[in-house]
């Protein structure tokens, strides 16, 4: 592993290790792209997925909420997307301006599947997600620790099915309820690729890991347990073992987010992750009754629509949350319970930011 500057701020390690802290740490979903000016001009005419290859782009761009923001947030997570391991598996993807990411070919049948690289080359195949890392944590000089990412297995088998973003969720469904054998060889497939992808961004230089299982709020409780759970559970299982093989030495923090996935909170605390990151379904005092003394970080989880409030309304809500936290200084990170959009005012975020800190230093 290379070796990198000592971290000057290391919170959120510690509050993901269940450690007393002075105040919460606060990072945001989305925290860099289309809200910041400044991430339209290093971007430039380039296509989307062209700027996450450029390392010296991306790291640019997962630095600038963490200058624009000066000292107000307490993490950075590389620019990059979750849909590079459909890509890594074989997918070609178009990203359309205003649209959002869309499958050339997604897969409709089981026939289908031939057209899938079941054993990815990860570290071949996505070499630059890696050197864009290493970068990063270079330019980052320990300022704040660096997370890297993945989609969920299930959330990724949503677009490898449905080719983009969906309302109706007809094709993933067909392939559950119509082709569940095969929907599962594909899950698993993902899920190693997935394990893959996350231990090579720590040997890279990731610190802290989550997996967005964004789509799981298109799952009931059941389907859940079938088609999500049992691979998320994979993921924190074999990721740390293969992490020794590669000689990590360190723990390395990994969180889940799997939005919409309320009725999960008890199994998701009992499922290998050290961080459970909520949205704004749950009430912050129910959820820490959930995880009663188990040994978990939540993180979270107010609306990110509440950017679009007043001032004293957005100071209300985070007094609130960080109350409904019990006060915030230990087993909890701050952040929305999604991620921003395009047309959130940096201000806005600002005052957000800056209210989390007053708050969360009482
Ligand atoms: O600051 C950061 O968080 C930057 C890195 C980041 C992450 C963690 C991006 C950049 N995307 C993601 C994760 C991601 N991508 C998720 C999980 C989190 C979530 O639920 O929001 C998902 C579902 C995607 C898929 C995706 N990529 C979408 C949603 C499409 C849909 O309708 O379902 C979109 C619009 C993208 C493109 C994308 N990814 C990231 C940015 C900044 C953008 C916009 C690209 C642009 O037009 O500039």
């Amino acid at each position: 592993m290379p070796e990198f500057a000592p971290l000057k701020n290391d919170l959120i390690l510690r509050a993901a290790r269940g450690e007393k802290v002075e105040r919460p740490p606060i990072w945001i979903m989305r925290q860099a792209g289309r809200y910041l000016p400044e991430y339209h001009e290093a971007k430039g005419k380039r296509d989307f997925f062209e700027t996450c290859r450029d390392a010296e782009v991306a790291s640019e761009i997962t630095i600038q909420p963490i200058e624009h923001f000066n000292g107000l947030i307490d993490a950075a997570i590389i620019f990059s997307d979750i849909l590079v391991i459909p890509q890594a598996m074989g997918f070609e993807i178009d990203m359309v301006e205003g649209k959002g990411p869309v499958f050339v070919s997604p897969l409709r049948y089981p026939a289908d599947l031939k057209r899938v690289n079941f054993k990815p080359d990860i570290l071949k195949s996505l070499d630059w997600a890696f050197k864009s890392i290493t970068l990063t944590r270079v330019k980052l000089d320990g300022r704040v620790p660096l997370l890297g990412f993945v989609g969920a297995p299930w959330t990724l088998l949503v677009y490898m099915t449905e080719g983009q973003g969906s309302k109706m969720f007809r094709f993933v469904k067909e392939w559950i309820y119509s082709y569940p054998k095969e929907s599962h060889q594909l899950l698993q497939a993902i899920t190693e690729a997935c394990i893959e992808f996350l231990a090579q961004q720590v040997v890279a230089g990731a610190q802290m890991l989550q997996v967005f299982e964004s789509w799981a709020s298109e799952l009931g409780p059941r389907e859940f347990n079938e088609f999500s759970l049992p691979y998320l559970r994979e993921i924190a299982e074999k990721l740390p073992k293969r992490l020794v093989e590669l000689g990590v030495k360190e723990k390395i923090p990994l969180t889940v987010f799997a939005k919409g996935a309320w009725y999960a909170l008890d199994d998701l605390c009992d499922s290998g992750y050290d961080t459970v990151s909520l949205d704004w379904l749950y009430k912050p005092e129910d959820a820490v009754k959930v995880v009663g003394n188990r040994r978990i970080t939540l993180q979270g989880n107010l609306d990110p629509g509440i950017i679009y409030g007043s001032d004293e309304t957005i100071s209300k809500k985070v007094e609130e949350m960080i109350a409904g936290f019990g006060g915030g200084k230990q087993n909890y990170i701050i952040n929305f319970g999604h991620g921003t959009h395009p047309f959130m005012k940096p201000e806005k975020i600002e005052h957000f930011l800056k209210e989390c800190h007053k708050f969360g230093s009482k």
